[in-house]
């Protein structure tokens, strides 16, 4: 296996042996294969849109969701991953049929698994096939940036938006990751290119959230626990979460968020339900003991699973992209229902969550709730009652050395605000760093593709301060990554001009020296050094 996705590879290089992340080598194989063969069906469909002919809703979702189901952390179970394969094949086979220029096509299209030696296929197939390292840098940037694009799109798709253009652009971007002509200048304006695809779909996201369940606004979550049963719900899918609360509701079993899933209580549609108790634990990482302590089922939407404990792997259930060998998996039925009845069983036969913390927190400080401050806080700046803004969005993990942000959320001047978003959140959110005349000094946007609305507030700022530049703010960015969600906020960001982003705890393997070098030069991107060298030159 070869597989560099993440900021936690081995070595900072690769991991080759077995996943760091817990990935086994024959599924990091099959995701492989996966990735090949969605590439091979969208060469197909994007021939089909050139010929001017319409590719399906059903098509477009496929391709969404095999990329979701190879991000890391996301799905660890071979055989869902070999079943997708098939069934994309068979697809594939079928959009063939209506093709006129089948000669044109590249191998990746014309594969049809025959031999069913899926194993043999993907040893060709994985990110080592490419043998220019430069090229490679670009191309494997690019699929992870759509990777985190399909995610989001994805939890946009199951509250009902769509947009066709989004799709045709993944679709004709994994097409021509297969193109072994492309220059690194074709592939660096590619990569931008999906930075504003990035823009759009978590803009996409942003509305479907919104129209569904309101707007995010300040909102105080208790961290303490109540004497009933209960389910802890991870992940990303706020559609999950709808559906879990109206199944729990009357059956005397509480819910309570995990990880991404915390800025559920921001939204006003879910304070209705009185049994959604309050948010249990902390990032992805510390699930191990989380989980046990929990004692109640838990439901994981989407990543980051860690390999589970059997303490509690028979308490731990998955739906949507995510799976676990060995972990039931709960599937949807035609209109996207899902039936949570049985872990609302088991919950009932396991005891109320053990208390690991008390107190409460406050966020929803996404872009309406912020821009509806937003007086207040140009009055602030204009005062000098705030210096900067530090955005500190991103991914938490487990690397000891993240404790980094810790200390540089705690060490920042008084007269700072850190806007945040994604599980990042968790090294600083329950520091009690204070106020500036009311507004609390860390204010959480909510998910990583909140990091939207960090992006909108800069632009409103920028506005509201009659900047041309959105880099002449008053804003630094410090930024944690972890998966490929991250990569695509990163490009986002990128695309709207924004540069000298600080990117941690370490720079992406994927990215070679020459890559790396441009991005340097073109963007300002640093990394981190300590937390005092990077306070004197960010603040
Ligand atoms: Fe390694 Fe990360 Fe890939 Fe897992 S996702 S195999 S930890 S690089
Ligand atoms: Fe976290 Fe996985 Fe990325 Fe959505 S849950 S930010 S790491």
């Amino acid at each position: 296996m070869f597989c560099y996705q993440c900021q936690e590879t081995a070595g900072c290089k690769g991991c080759r042996i077995s996943g760091v992340c817990g990935k086994r080598p024959e599924v990091a194989a099959m995701q492989d294969l996966l990735i090949y063969v969605t590439k091979g069906i969208s060469a197909v469909a994007t021939g089909l849109r050139q010929e001017g002919k319409e590719v399906s809703r059903e098509i477009n979702h496929l391709v969404t969701f095999n990329l979701f189901a190879t991000i890391t952390n996301a799905n660890f179970d071979e055989g869902s991953i070999r079943n997708q394969i098939a069934l994309t094949l068979t697809r594939k086979e079928e959009l063939l049929k209506q093709a006129s220029h089948q000669g044109s096509l590249p191998e990746a299209a014309l594969w049809n698994g025959e031999d069913k030696d899926y194993t043999a296929k993907a040893e060709s197939t994985g990110v080592l096939s490419e043998p220019d390292e430069d090229i490679r840098s670009f191309k494997e940037m690019i699929l992870y940036g759509l990777k985190g694009l399909a995610a989001y799109l994805r939890h946009a798709n199951v509250l009902g938006k769509e947009d066709p253009e989004i799709d045709a652009f993944i679709q004709r971007t994994l097409a021509a990751l297969l193109d072994s002509t492309l220059t690194p200048e074709a592939l660096a304006a590619l990569t931008l290119e999906t930075g504003s695809y990035g823009v759009k779909g978590m803009g996409l996201l942003d509305q479907a959230n919104t129209e569904a369940y309101g707007q995010p606004e300040i909102t105080k979550v208790e961290l303490g626990v109540r004497q009933n049963p209960a389910i802890l719900i991870s992940g990303h899918d706020l559609k999950d979460l709808e559906m879990l609360l109206q199944q729990t509701e009357g059956t005397g079993v509480d819910v309570y968020t995990h990880g991404e899933m915390l800025p559920g209580h921001y939204y006003p549609y879910f304070k209705k339900y009185r049994h959604f108790a309050g948010n249990y634990g902390n990032a992805w990482w510390k699930q191990p003991a989380e989980f046990e302590s929990f004692q109640g089922p838990i439901l994981m939407t989407t990543n980051c699973i860690v390999p589970p404990r059997p303490s509690y792997r028979d308490r731990l259930w998955t739906t949507g992209a995510a799976q676990y060998p060995g972990c039931r998996h709960i599937g949807e039925d035609a209109s996207g229902h899902k039936d949570f009845s049985a872990l609302i069983a088991q919950a009932k036969t396991c005891p109320a969550p053990k208390e690991i913390e008390s107190g409460s927190i406050v966020g929803g400080f996404a872009h309406h709730q912020v821009l509806s401050l937003a007086d207040k806080i140009v009055e602030a700046v204009k005062s000098g009652a705030v210096r900067r803004f530090v955005v500190m969005a991103g991914c938490d993990g487990r690397q000891g050395s993240r404790d980094y942000y810790t200390r540089f959320a705690r060490e920042l001047p008084e007269d700072t605000l850190i806007l945040t978003a994604g599980c990042a959140k968790y090294r600083y959110l329950k520091l009690n760093l204070g106020n500036i005349g009311g507004i609390p000094r860390v204010l959480d946007a909510g998910q990583c593709n909140d990091s939207y609305s960090l992006a909108l507030i800069a632009l409103k700022l920028k506005e509201a301060f009659g900047l041309k530049d959105i880099n002449e703010l008053p804003i630094v960015y410090n930024i944690a990554w972890y998966e490929q969600k991250a990569v695509i906020v990163l490009l986002a960001l990128l695309s709207l001009g924004v540069r000298n982003i600080h990117l941690g705890p370490t720079l992406p393997a994927f990215l070679s020296e020459h890559v790396a070098a441009l991005l340097v030069e073109k963007f300002g991107i640093g990394t981190i050094s300590t937390v005092e060298q990077d306070l004197k030159e960010m603040i």
